[in-house]
């Protein structure tokens, strides 16, 4: 079962996989283009429709005056209008939507649109809003016991600035959503998004309808990673909006340069750090100061800053902690969720205040970091006990197993041997927590219908985008029913019939939505067991196993399969499908102390990571990245060690190369893939090795398997270390930095700085 092979591969390789453009379009569909702001922030003097209006083909222009509801779309605080009224807070923020007979008179009516707008300051940069007291929300701030005596109790204390860039998600499918209109105004939307129930919840809002009016569905996404967490929304509300007005079938797909300039990124953080720790390197205490840009609207901002701070001490154990997250408010697109959520940027300050007390110490890093290691009953900021904590364990394995100490002295030959090439190491630990920090967002729902001919139906709340949560949904049912996966079939996730969802997002996917439909298969079982027992005069205590699509009494097969069972028990008049709700147990959390046991879980591993430098180009080449990963017992290894290496990639471009820049203006700058440059297979290192840590697995976990999405992109924070290290040994001049991402031409700046 576990080499169970992703079951959209086939389709992907051949294309017949569909997406939201590829759906065959009803008669008379119309197409959607979003006329958007040029200006960052101004107000909204005048805009002239009325030439757009009249070319042939037009059919109507929507603006905020079109909105039968509300126009409003903030899902955690109402500060975002979905149509610009008077006065514009980006560049790319929606004002007006046309829709035309096509995509080619959409773009045309939209040169004839006219506007003039009075500007404004804009700020872009994060600490600049904080100092104009611009805050999308109130501070957020965790403390452990007391910061102050924590550093007069510290031996020496270190002080610094970090920067992390944004990161554009990049998904190879862009946004988009096809509206059409049901009988009795009624309304469906197949939509690209991470969260159905969001998008349903938000239209019903703007038209003023009533949620049961509106069904959402999704069959896959072409890559998400948090970018169609919240804002997938805008663009389904407004194709659901022209349709519901028109009543016709209305579709609105962002091409890749509107999508990079409308839509939020990982959120930019500036910090301030402070650091104390002992004569025996232990961490005593940390301070920091995080200034997250925000954008112009809260979207997720606020659950981002939480998951900053669950995250700000890594892997470490920290006795007197003070962490506040400042969400600021600047003229850019609301930033939102990206893989990781915050917690990223929370580590990467953690590991830059070991890396400066290291430097100033004179002491290898990895020794303030081994000293500072969780171990269990240790306490995290939040009031969670530390549980089953591999962090030694898994620091200790990637030592042995990837032979740390030989490689070091490699290195150091390596360096004293070359001049043109430098070689530089890392270690990254990392520990994520598994759950939504927000608790009332996990739960999760499943639907199954066994068919009179055996043959096995499933709906849950989760998203496939290519994750391969489906595989994994259907090897949970075959698994539970003893069933060959072929006869199991997924359906697409669709809000009639899973209502109420949690967006497929937190790395939860799997976990929430498998033990849903766990429990929906072990009842309808219960119920065959029940009828098999009756039906044959067994005993209670006889034990009934489906394997194979056959019944098993006592391990003996009794010459009754699969469809014989179900045709039987249908003609019995026996309930053949079930429905079933999930909610993590243990977990809780009361903001108003900021205390209490946030995740079901944590995610544990390390990477070792080897960089070469080319110190006359400023370039880098990763030699080898090695893990070891704590996959509780992984239910499908092909699937989880892509994730793994997929997220690392996505780690190492947010670390390395991938460099968003706007300009004074608000304007992107790199707003295409010529300006923006990502990861290709020239840049993964030359070898990625991932090896499972030996564990007995995680009860609260989907068959022991945890949750995988997430926790690995943080390996990629080595690899700036790594890079810092190379320049190290080439410059003795060099002065540390922590300012990510570190580009090719930040390397050569540093190689040849001077004091
Ligand atoms: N989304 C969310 C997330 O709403 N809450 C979370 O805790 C979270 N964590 C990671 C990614 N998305
Ligand atoms: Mo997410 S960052 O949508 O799990």
């Amino acid at each position: 079962m576990s080499s169970m092979t992703n079951k959209d591969s086939n389709g992907h390789v051949r294309g017949t996989s569909l997406f939201v453009d590829d759906i065959n379009v009803r008669e008379g569909t119309l197409h959607a283009l979003v006329f958007d702001s040029p200006s960052a922030h101004g107000k909204i003097i005048k805009v002239d429709y009325s030439k757009a209006a009249e070319l042939a083909g037009v059919e109507q222009i929507f603006t905020y005056k079109d909105i039968p509801g509300e126009n409003q779309i903030g899902g955690i605080i109402p500060d975002e209008v979905l149509f610009a009224e008077n006065e514009v807070h980006f560049m790319g923020q929606p004002i007006a939507l046309i829709v035309a007979k096509s995509l080619a008179i959409a773009k045309k009516a939209k040169e004839l649109i006219k506007i003039e707008i009075e500007e404004l300051p804009v700020v872009t940069k994060a600490r600049e809003a904080f100092d104009k007291g611009l805050l999308i929300s109130p501070p957020r701030k965790f403390e452990l016991n007391d910061v102050a005596k924590g550093f007069e109790e510290s031996d020496y204390v270190f002080e610094g600035t970090t920067f992390t860039n944004g990161q554009e998600h990049l998904y190879l499918e862009t946004q988009g959503s096809y509206a059409f209109p049901l009988e009795n105004g009624n309304i469906k939307v197949v939509s690209s998004t991470q969260g159905p129930t969001s998008v349903q919840m938000t239209i019903a809002k703007v038209l003023g309808l009533a949620m049961h009016r509106i069904e959402i569905e999704v069959n896959r996404l072409g890559g998400a990673f948090g970018g169609k967490e919240d804002q997938a929304t805008p663009w389904a509300v407004m194709a659901a909006l022209a349709a519901y007005q028109l009543q016709k079938p209305v579709k609105l797909i962002l091409e890749r340069n509107d999508d990079m300039r409308m839509t939020g990124k990982r959120h930019p953080y500036e910090s301030t750090f402070k650091i104390g720790l002992n004569k025996d390197l232990k961490i005593i205490a940390f301070e920091v100061d995080y200034y997250q840009n925000s954008g112009a609207a809260a979207d997720l901002s606020p659950a981002i800053t939480e998951r900053t701070l669950f995250h700000a001490t890594n892997s470490y154990f920290v006795k007197n902690a003070k962490l506040t997250v400042y969400s600021c408010k600047t003229n850019l697109p609301p930033n939102t969720a990206f893989r990781g959520f915050g917690g990223p940027q929370g580590m990467y300050v953690i590991e830059a205040a070991i890396v400066k007390a290291a430097a100033e110490l004179q002491v290898p890093v990895s020794k303030i970091q081994e000293v500072n290691l969780l171990q269990d009953n240790d306490v995290f900021p939040y009031g969670q006990l530390v549980q089953n904590a591999a962090t030694k364990k898994v620091w200790q394995e990637v030592k042995s197993q990837f032979n740390w100490k030989e490689k070091q002295k490699e290195i150091t030959d390596f360096n004293k041997e070359n001049t043109q090439y430098k070689k530089g190491l890392s270690l990254m630990p990392i520990t994520f927590g598994i759950s939504f920090t927000n608790t009332p967002m996990n739960h999760a729902r499943a639907l199954v219908h066994i068919y009179q001919d055996g043959s096995v139906g499933i709906s849950t709340g989760a998203v496939e985008m290519g994750q391969s949560v489906n595989t994994k949904m259907l090897q949970v049912a075959a698994d539970t029913f003893g069933l060959n996966p072929d006869s199991i079939k997924i359906e697409t996730t669709n809000t009639t019939r899973i209502a109420n969802m949690s967006p497929t997002a937190a790395s939860t996917g799997a976990d929430l939505n498998g033990k849903a439909l766990q429990k929906a298969c072990n009842t309808l079982k219960t119920r065959l067991v029940n009828y098999i027992i009756a039906a044959n005069n067994l005993k209670d205590s006889d034990s009934i196993t489906f394997k194979d699509d056959e019944v098993y009494v006592n391990d003996r097969s009794i010459d009754l399969g699969w469809k014989q069972l179900i045709s039987d028990a249908f003609l019995q008049r026996i309930s053949l499908s079930e429905h079933a709700h999930y909610t993590t147990p243990e977990i809780h959390f009361d903001k108003s102390i900021e205390k209490g046991h946030p995740f079901a879980y944590h995610v544990y591993g390390t990477a070792l990571t080897v960089v070469t430098v080319d110190c006359i180009r400023g370039t880098y080449e990763f030699d080898s990245v090695e893990i070891v990963h704590d996959f509780g017992k992984s239910m499908n290894q092909g699937i989880d060690v892509g994730q793994v290496e997929g997220a690392l990639v996505q780690g190492i471009g947010w670390m390395t190369m991938e460099e968003i820049s706007y300009d004074s203006k608000g304007r992107l700058a790199s707003n295409s893939l010529s300006g923006y440059k990502v990861p290709d297979i020239f840049s993964v290192p030359k070898k990625v090795t991932v090896k499972a840590l030996d564990t007995e697995g995680e009860a609260m976990a989907i068959l022991k398997s945890k949750a995988v999405g997430e926790p690995p992109l943080m390996y990629g924070i080595g690899a700036y270390f790594a890079i810092q290290n190379a320049i190290k040994a080439f410059n003795p001049d060099y002065q540390l930095k922590f300012d990510a991402p570190m580009t090719p031409e930040k390397v050569l700046m540093g190689l040849y700085e001077r004091k």
